[in-house]
């Protein structure tokens, strides 16, 4: 050992960033420290967001020692990345840290004891974000990594606290799980918390990964459309620096899946007689309502089934209620009851609601598959555009060999806009340079002031207004095809 000779240390951040010398990423620099105290800054700047670590290398001084203290930092002095070198680690690397652009600082100095004035190499080594990785710091709601769904992104727990957020976004209703995967461990302490929750901050998924559980699934949540934040977090106590890939793994909705949150009955998902819808109650709050038009007086039955629990009790309260709020019938679904069926109720046309809630005890946040049923059955109509189902509130009707369906959901669905006159009875819907115009129980339409004859004119059915399917769709240039053995109306919108 040489004895130190005191220079004046530069110690302060203002110092530093004055000092430093500038450093091109993934461009090695070949420097050394001439005494105990001295330190060296480098100053390296980040084009674009990226995947960073730091390389640093040196002939073999033969001791296990720590020599030097590679620290780097953003521009307000946050530590991002910290390395030491031991006299024998000749060609070590940092973990990866996953950054912003910006200006970042490099400090190189000794351990305070041991020291060495051989030269060493250093490399701020990057890669490009391509938006698979987070991007830090992303510590609140504000500045989440915006990702994609169905798009892994990597991003680790630096150190102890470090939280991470990412923020995404779905425009249409729809199936939603987190996948979490990681090195393994060998540990089964929990070293991960994800948690997800919308814009208003109700948790909607919870997940916690142990260092074992190296390919994590959460339960699935079933959303509405909307913007969307994750959180993760490290425990308490375990913490790993070990990269994690989370992937937002979604599925729109073509009205299998209930949508939260349907927790009122003026939030009720709706749905139609006859089909499935798929839902659960992710917690023992959650509350879960359907909405269904029955389009003429008959017989019903509920159906509703799930994975076998192997215990008896009862897991799930199945109501239907009338629209005034009279509960017509209820169904108690036990762990083993993987089955239910209803007795027959008998009700007339008009709004009723489903209400499937947790009996008070016991819960299970296992997926259920309910059905509105109609003894017989009803023949429906189904309408797709564009390969996407509409639903109505009011189902479609066949009347003179044409299909009626609801003037809102028709429209909507091809992204027209409608105003109604009440005095005259009148429908305008434009889209684009086209304009039409109808009147209820007028056989003529309008189509930018040119009249069209209908077969069957618009009407009011149950307090919903329908217009012949084919005839609108056509007018604002959209292709219709009809298939009488499935009783599905296709639409399809060129280009
Ligand atoms: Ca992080
Ligand atoms: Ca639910
Ligand atoms: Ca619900």
């Amino acid at each position: 050992m040489v004895l130190a000779v005191n220079f004046g240390t530069v110690t302060t951040f203002a110092a530093m960033s004055d000092e430093a010398e500038s450093i091109s990423v993934n461009k090695p620099v070949t420097d050394n420290l001439s005494s105990v105290n001295d330190v060296k800054y480098y100053e390296v700047e980040l084009p674009a967001p990226g995947k960073v670590n730091l390389s640093f290398s040196h002939a073999n001084l033969e001791r296990t020692y720590v020599y030097w203290k590679v620290t780097m930092f953003d521009s307000v002095e946050n530590e991002v990345l910290y390395f030491e070198s031991t006299g024998t680690n000749t060609d070590g690397k940092s973990m990866s840290v996953y950054l912003d652009k910006g200006t970042y600082y490099v400090r190189v100095k000794s351990e305070g004891y041991w020291y060495s004035t051989t030269d060493y190499t250093l490399c701020v080594n990057y890669t490009e974000n391509k938006g698979e990785y987070e991007i830090e710091p992303n510590y609140s709601k504000e500045l989440a990594t915006e990702i994609s769904v169905n798009k892994p992104v990597i991003g680790n727990h630096r150190v102890k606290g470090d939280t991470d957020f990412y923020k995404f976004t779905i425009s249409e209703p729809g199936k939603v799980d987190l996948s979490f995967n990681h090195a393994n461990l060998e540990r089964t302490y929990v070293y991960w918390k994800v948690t997800m929750f919308d814009s208003v901050e109700n948790i909607v998924l919870y997940f916690e990964s142990t260092g074992t559980n190296t390919t994590g699934k959460s339960m699935n949540a079933y959303l509405s459309e909307g913007t969307y934040y994750i959180r993760v977090t490290t425990d308490d106590y375990w913490h790993s620096t070990a990269d994690y890939t989370l992937c937002v793994n979604y599925t729109e909705n073509q009205g299998e899946y209930e949508i939260e949150p349907n927790n009122s009955q003026d939030n009720a998902t709706l749905i139609e007689v006859d089909e499935p819808v798929t839902g659960n109650l992710r917690t023992s709050s959650d509350v879960d309502y359907y909405r269904f038009v029955m389009p003429d007086s008959g017989k019903v039955y509920l159906g509703f089934n799930h994975p076998n629990l192997e215990r008896t009790y009862v897991y799930w309260k199945v109501s239907l209620y009338d629209a005034n709020g009279n509960r017509l019938y209820q169904l108690n679904s036990r762990g083993t009851d993987t089955v239910g069926k209803s007795d027959e109720i008998k009700i007339g046309s008009g709004t009723y609601y489903v209400k499937v809630e947790y009996e008070g005890y016991w819960h299970s946040s296992a997926d259920y598959s309910l059905t509105v049923n109609t003894v017989g059955g009803i023949p429906k109509v189904k309408v797709f555009l564009n390969g996407k189902r509409i639903r109505f509130d009011q189902p479609p009707i066949i009347q003179n060999g044409r299909t009626l369906v609801p003037l809102r959901a028709i429209f909507e669905a091809m992204n027209a806009t409608v105003s109604w006159d009440d005095k005259t009875k009148t429908v305008t819907a434009k889209k684009g340079d086209t304009t039409i115009v109808m009147t209820i129980g007028n056989k003529t339409m309008k189509k930018n002031g040119v009249a069209i004859e209908l077969d069957v004119p618009p009407q009011i059915v149950n307090g919903r207004t329908l217009v012949p399917a084919r005839a609108v769709a056509e007018s604002f240039g959209a292709k219709v095809d009809w298939d009488g053995s499935t009783r599905t109306v296709t639409i399809t919108e060129g280009n």
